[in-house]
């Protein structure tokens, strides 16, 4: 027991060592204009609420996985306009569609049901 209670202390100083939080990047401040948004990696979020895509223009790094989810009642699509990159199939309020983007590009996009809802990814 006595042991036991040793290796614990060593657990918890070995933890105490790993709390140095490395600081996040700052941001470069090059946005592009309103209703744009540019980060860095790992999961973006775009939600369909209103009949638009928001952000509808959305700047990222390669590598970045989209994730986009309807808050409409309506019905909506995520399809990309030269329909091959990606096509999420009718999306019904409270679904969700992930796209990872790997190959830098300008990726625009639709909602198939309502053409007037256009959103663009950026990959750089
Ligand atoms: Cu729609």
């Amino acid at each position: 027991m006595k042991r036991l209670f040793a290796l614990l202390a060593l657990a918890l100083v070995l933890l105490a060592g790993c709390t140095q939080y490395s600081q996040p990047p700052a941001s470069n401040g090059t946005g592009s204009g309103n209703n744009s948004t540019t980060v860095q990696a790992g999961t973006q979020t775009v939600s369909m609420s209103g009949f638009a895509f928001k952000p509808a223009a959305l700047t990222i790094a390669a590598g970045t996985t989209v994730r986009w989810t309807n808050h409409d009642p309506s019905p909506h699509t995520i399809t990309s306009d030269d329909g091959t990159s990606f096509s999420s199939g009718t999306l019904s309020q409270g679904a969700a569609f992930e796209h990872t983007f790997g190959v830098p590009g300008t990726y625009a996009y639709h909602c198939s049901i309502h053409p007037g809802m256009q959103g663009t990814i950026i990959v750089q």
